[in-house]
């Protein structure tokens, strides 16, 4: 049985073309949640004057987004860091607070995790400079693990091709970042054998956690950015419950597979709908944005079905 995410026949929901002012020619993984009765989408745009800033689209029905006529005034670094670059948002609703952890790229250093807050999508503050440079994928839990606020991140060695595996990080303050420990690791033969790293914030379902996230083969041409789904423990969660062997998204139309980086589905967010749908707006190819859903239920046997087939192999 094959268990993957259905494509909104309207893909493309958003491209460049809907920007105003032509501001910019890429769009890509934005955060998404739910926010005063519409979808609102933190999009990453490639700028028409260079860099990569966040820019708000919002929606009623959950397809036909609009932009806001201005990006919104993002926070300055707190510690002199030059944030030239913003992308790839994850939005965690905590007491009525949104926290957005993010990549903040600096020309020369790298990139490194930044921290803001909002309540209300217009105003941002800083919250912290959130990590040590080459690191990224920072995705909090709506919750805490043991009094302590947890996040995935995924600290990286030399270039674009090195492995990386999903690490685990806990804080009291969201300021001092520590008790780091490894979680999802790559799997050999599998289409997340070079790398992987968060996708949405991790959602709470019955059976423990739900973490979507992407994983990364090598081509001789490229890599390939698929999506996967795995189940942690609810309170251990460097434990792992189930992980799907196959993706549940794979590069395969033509916007997925051709772009500003061929072969790339990636999603920041995952929004489980009172019927238990699961929505997300992935990034097509570092190009677009687009929508696909699946059954809570559908996701949750593909994990399991993986973990069956996986039981010869200790890769879990
Ligand atoms: C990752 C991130 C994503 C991007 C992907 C494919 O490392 O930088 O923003 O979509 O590469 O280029």
């Amino acid at each position: 049985m094959s268990y993957e995410f259905q494509r909104r026949p309207e893909n493309p929901i958003l491209t460049a073309a809907d920007l105003p002012e032509r501001a910019g020619y890429f769009l890509l993984n934005p955060g998404a949640v739910k926010f005063d009765g519409n979808y609102l989408l933190l999009v990453d745009v490639f700028h028409r004057e260079g860099g990569i800033l966040f820019w708000i689209a919002r929606s009623a029905d959950g397809i036909h987004f609009r932009f806001d006529p201005e990006p919104p005034e993002w926070p300055e670094c707190t510690d002199g860091w030059i944030e030239n670059g913003c992308y790839d948002p994850r939005i965690t609703e905590i007491d009525g607070e949104y926290i957005i952890m993010y990549g903040s790229h600096n020309n020369t250093l790298g990139t490194r995790l930044g921290i803001v807050k909002t309540t209300d999508f217009k105003h941002f503050e800083r919250v912290s400079n959130a990590s040590e440079i080459n690191n990224r994928n920072g995705a909090l839990f709506p919750e805490k693990i043991d009094g302590l606020y947890c996040r995935f991140d995924r600290p990286f060695g030399g270039d674009e091709h090195s492995p990386c595996d999903m690490w685990l990080s806990f804080s009291p303050d969201l300021v001092f970042w520590g008790k780091t420990r490894p979680s999802l690791s790559t799997r050999p033969a599998h289409w997340d054998q070079l790398k992987l790293g968060a996708g949405a914030p991790p959602i709470r379902i019955k059976e423990g956690w739900l973490e979507i996230y992407h994983g990364v083969a090598d081509s001789c041409d490229g890599s390939i950015y698929s999506l996967f789904a795995a189940i942690l423990d609810y309170r251990e969660p460097w434990k792992v419950i189930a992980r799907g062997k196959s993706p549940l998204l794979f590069p395969e139309m033509p916007y997925e597979r051709s772009g500003r980086v061929a072969n790339v589905v990636f999603t920041c967010n995952a929004i489980l709908e009172p019927d238990d749908t699961v929505k997300i707006y992935y990034g097509a190819a570092d190009n677009c944005i687009c929508c696909a859903e699946m059954p809570l239920a559908d996701i949750v046997a593909n994990c399991f079905e993986g973990y069956r087939y996986m039981l010869n192999c200790d890769q879990r």
